[in-house]
């Protein structure tokens, strides 16, 4: 058989994809023709030659620093800024300028939850999960400023249809449909060490999320940027799936960005401790960038200033700011598939996995805009040659995914804000331990036992600030502390603080 596409994949070394088509249905043919003309041949043997070769190179470290951020007041920030900061924010939110954005495209197998991780179950009383808990943040937000905000999210092909599913069968958590925009994510395949494109069946080529940086070239291609141009909308709030302490608009955090004329703005927490496995956010030749912790040397992240803090003391907890054109740039130029020559400066990749990233010299001095792609060496599902299905038991091929934070050194004028962990961060991750249901589940608690508590109500807690009672408070009620005190004032009688207390 032959087809224009199969001819231009051996033509690139990769006619093993094809090897058992004559095999096949009309059908899995079909699908198979589908998914090999996701692939950007030539984007696949850029990645093999410098992402797979024995001479790719370590990170380079080279004139790295800890990146300036903004205290917040109570560590010396100046207090009037903050101030315009929020007042900058809610104009904006009050403008209709902002729409709020999440990724939601990770496989979230650490979990080991099937299905899409935002219906997995996290609020204390109510068992509300993730996409329910932050719908109901962003419709409180559109009722507190005056103006319904639009929410993009990005899923991928394996939970496209049940995330779309699951919002219908809620009847969207209230939100207006019509501003709760999906879209997919580019996949990418996976390739063995010698940069072979793997199936995983006969008839399916190994393809996976492309990564939360895939994001920006999702957001142009679905016309989401359009569309938020059309309506008026130049901010997006980006958060990630797991984490439902997050205020999904923050107006300070959005101000900072606006008031500085950012096209890219992050917070930071302090890490907890010096080996806390976050990105660290540095500057290397001017330009704002993240070291996940993985490529710092340990000596590095646990390095401490005159007054005994650590130096690299700036986590990075995956909440940023974008502004729409700043999106549509990066998109444009890495969707091109436009082959930007891995330089000299490649790091390891994240997650210790013995993968690496390539990065380009001329990307950092800002000529070349496009996201790098970073290495992550799989336990490929796959099949031998003889057709059979192997599961292995160690790494047999590599994964290429782009990371959003790698955006930053390409943006002008970045900001990045200090923020309370409390207030904005405690994700899902693990099963067990730490950043698992439990404690994400246990800090909820925290905040809502401090909200009340900062209104007046006592409640009784353990020396880490967890309350004794299981509570809960419905964003609707509250989402921030500002929210939560507005309300609780005009309440009237106050309830009695109880066990299973639900605050809506
Ligand atoms: C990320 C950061 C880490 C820290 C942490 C905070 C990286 C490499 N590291 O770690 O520095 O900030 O978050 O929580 O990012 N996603 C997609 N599509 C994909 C892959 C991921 O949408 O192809 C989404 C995923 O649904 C989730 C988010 O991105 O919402 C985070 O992905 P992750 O779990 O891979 O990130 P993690 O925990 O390694």
């Amino acid at each position: 058989m032959t087809h224009p596409l199969i001819d231009s994949f051996k033509g690139a070394g990769q006619a093993q994809v094809f090897a058992y088509f004559d095999q096949l249905s009309p059908d899995e043919q079909r699908q198979l023709l589908e998914q090999a003309g996701e692939i950007d041949l030539a984007e696949i043997d850029r990645l093999s030659r410098t992402l797979l070769g024995k001479n790719a190179a370590e990170i380079n470290l080279e004139g790295l620093a800890p990146a300036p951020y903004e205290k917040r007041p109570e560590h010396g920030g100046e207090a009037d800024a903050w101030v315009k900061a929020k007042a900058a924010g809610e104009e904006a939110l009050r403008a209709g300028r902002v729409a709020a954005f999440m990724v939601a495209g990770g496989q979230g197998t650490r979990l080991g939850y099937d299905g899409p991780k935002g219906t997995f179950p996290v609020t204390p009383v109510k068992r509300k999960p993730l996409f329910q808990v932050f719908a109901e943040k962003i419709r409180a937000a559109g009722l507190r400023y005056g103006q319904p905000l639009h929410w993009f999210i990005m899923t991928s092909h394996a939970n496209h249809a049940a995330t779309e599913a699951f919002f219908a069968e809620h009847g969207f958590f209230g939100l207006e449909r019509g501003r709760v925009h999906f879209f997919r994510q580019r996949r990418m395949p996976a390739v063995n060490f010698e940069g072979r494109i793997m199936l995983e069946s006969k008839s399916a080529i190994a393809l996976s999320p492309d990564g939360h940086g895939g994001s920006l070239r999702a957001l142009e291609r679905s016309g989401s940027l359009d569309l938020m141009q059309r309506e008026g909308i130049d901010t997006l709030s980006y958060f990630q799936v797991d984490n439902p302490l997050v205020r999904c608009v923050d107006p300070e955090f959005i101000g900072w960005h606006l008031m500085r004329r950012s096209d890219m703005s992050s917070k930071m927490v302090p890490k907890a401790y010096a080996e806390e496995k976050v990105g660290h956010f540095c500057v290397q030749s001017g330009k704002l960038v993240v070291v996940e912790y993985s490529d710092l040397p340990m000596a590095m992240q646990r390095e401490t200033d005159a007054q005994g803090q650590l130096r690299y003391l700036a986590g990075s907890i995956a909440i940023h700011i974008l502004d729409r054109e700043f999106v549509r740039r990066m998109a444009r130029s890495a969707g091109s598939g436009k082959a930007h020559s891995a330089g000299s400066l490649l790091r390891q990749g994240s997650g210790g996995q013995g993968g690496r990233a390539e990065t380009n010299e001329s990307a950092k001095s800002g000529e070349d805009v496009a996201l790098p792609f970073h290495r992550a060496d799989k336990k490929i599902p796959t099949i031998d040659a003889s057709g059979r299905p192997v599961k292995p038991d160690r790494a047999n091929g590599v994964k290429f995914e782009m990371f959003v934070f790698d955006a930053l050194p390409f943006a002008r004028n970045p900001v990045v804000i200090e923020t309370r962990r409390e207030d904005d961060f405690s994700p899902v991750k693990n099963a067990e331990g730490v950043d698992s249901p439990k404690t994400c589940r246990d800090d909820q608690l925290r905040q809502f036992g401090r909200w009340l508590t900062a209104n007046g109500t006592g409640v009784a807690t353990d020396a880490t600030g967890l309350p004794a009672l299981t509570l809960e408070v419905s964003p609707l009620f509250g989402y921030d502390e500002d929210s939560f005190a507005e309300s609780w004032k005009k309440l009237s009688p106050k309830p009695v603080i109880h066990e299973g207390l639900y605050l809506e």
